[in-house]
């Protein structure tokens, strides 16, 4: 097992990794920027580096500099967490060739399953069901696109190949769009990504956003942890997530998992990782893979007892995986909302000094933050400064304790979303689950 491990994050995440790594015995390295020094994670960690000021760009972003901290205190492994380095096939193969363990995937399967084609065509070949659309990226011919999207039908989503995040999509309605549109989509994927390449998608009006959470060791066993629904976002920001997602039987969860398990055997994956899905008229297609731990893995925690931060460690050491599929069980039901600093309806980031704070309790309630009275969200980074998850035995007893956990919830000195989360928890189409991806942008029209 490691001895020491660099934490290259941030946040309540870089809080959870510490934590885990307290509990399995391993020393930790808190990496941090010049405005980030009052952290949790940074007091409480064993030894601490400053990689740069205050922009990411300039420190969590700073591949040498982070190399180098772990050089500095001869750390064994680094766990990158969520969002900054934490899908840079780049970042992860430096580590891997500085003579460290990157806490995740090979550095060659972060690549593969990065390039959204490549992960399609290999989630294909492993006979998973994907959304239908052109094999591969579009060629130069307007005609061939022209047939290409004639076969997939109308309306087709044309998307960036390098891309993430939802940006550079265009939603193409008529024949007579598709080409000027495909061209407005190189432009922008190659501004935004350094490849113009494309590829066309059959367009799903209203679907739900749900994600398969996978765990793979280097010895060829792969488990699936069910389900996540995130359909409740706005902007590709999700703003709740459940699991397990309501109605989807045990047999389809049964179903889709064991594909998702199969992939994983098949490209070599190693830790955790989540399988991303539109699930529309009662069928999953795959879009993109996440080679990370994700913000709302607790959900999955909460339903299945397991530690997936001790889970990736413990893989990444070289570990099996000290569970088979027969072992995981599902219990209950576990929602999350996501606390963020910002105007609950306008959505405006709200940095400052948090005068006050306390944090809900009770049965089945857990807050992952790594806020306390006087500390000061600094405006420099993500604004999300806590998950709240509420877990019960039924999804109507998840939501009546989490709307209680967000009543007791005190938080002074900056605005919060807690309003916004309050809504939601009672909201019509929330309660009986039949919410899409773009339910909640509908929802703001009215309510603010
Ligand atoms: C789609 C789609 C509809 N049809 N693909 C957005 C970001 C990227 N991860 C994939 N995205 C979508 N792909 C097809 N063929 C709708 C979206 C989408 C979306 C997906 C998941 C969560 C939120 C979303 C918000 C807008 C659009």
């Amino acid at each position: 097992m490691f001895n020491k491990i660099l934490i290259a994050n941030r946040g309540e995440i870089a809080l959870r990794i510490l934590r885990c790594c307290r509990e399995l015995g391993i020393k930790t390295v808190a990496v941090h920027s010049s405005a980030d020094r009052d952290l949790k994670h940074v007091k409480l960690a064993d030894e601490s580096v400053c990689i740069g000021p205050p922009p990411a760009s300039a420190s969590y972003l700073n591949m040498a500099a982070i190399i180098s901290a772990a050089e500095i205190t001869q750390a064994d492994a680094i766990h990158p967490g969520y969002g900054f380095l934490s899908e840079n096939a780049d970042f992860a193969e430096s580590v891997e060739k500085s003579g460290f363990v990157f806490i995740g995937p090979r550095s060659e399967t972060i690549r593969l399953m990065g390039g959204k084609t490549s992960a399609k065509a290999e989630m294909l070949a492993a006979g998973v069901p994907c959304v239908p659309g052109s094999e591969g990226v579009l060629p130069d011919d307007e005609t061939r696109c022209r047939e290409i999207a004639r076969r997939i039908g109308y309306p087709v989503l044309i998307k960036a190949a390098a891309g993430g995040g939802g940006r550079g999509m265009h939603v193409v309605h008529r024949e007579e769009d598709l080409v000027t549109a495909i061209g407005l989509a190189r432009t922008e994927a190659q501004a935004a990504f350094k490849d113009g390449s494309v590829f066309l998608e059959k367009y799903l009006e209203t679907p739900r956003h749900i994600e398969i959470q996978v765990l793979a060791d280097e010895h060829g066993n792969a488990v699936y942890l069910g389900e996540r629904d995130c359909s409740m976002q706005r902007r590709n920001q999700k703003v709740v997530e459940e699991a397990p997602a309501p109605g989807i039987s045990a047999a389809q969860r049964a179903e889709i998992g064991r594909l998702c398990t199969e992939a994983c055997k098949r490209i070599g994956y190693r830790g955790a990782g989540t399988m991303e899905f539109l699930y529309d008229r009662g069928q999953f297609y795959f879009i993109e893979m996440n080679t990370r731990i994700q913000v709302e893995h607790p959900v999955t925690e909460m339903i299945t007892g397991l530690d997936l931060i001790r889970a990736q460690i413990m893989v990444a050491a070289g570990e099996p995986l000290p569970y088979r599929q027969e072992d995981i069980v599902l219990r209950g039901h576990a929602i999350e909302c996501r606390i963020n600093a910002e105007d609950p309806y306008k959505f405006v980031p709200s940095p400052g000094v948090v005068t006050k704070w306390h944090a809900p309790g009770g049965p089945g309630i857990r807050m992952d933050s790594h806020v306390y009275a006087g500390y000061r969200v600094p405006p420099y980074y993500d604004s999300m400064i806590g998950k709240l998850i509420a877990w019960g035995l039924t999804r109507e007893s998840a939501i009546a304790r989490m709307r209680t956990a967000l009543s007791e919830t005190i938080v002074e000195g900056i605005k919060t979303n807690i309003p916004l989360q309050s809504r939601i928890l009672a909201d019509e189409g929330f309660c009986r689950g039949t919410h899409h991806i773009h339910y909640l942008g509908e929802r703001l029209a009215e309510w603010s």
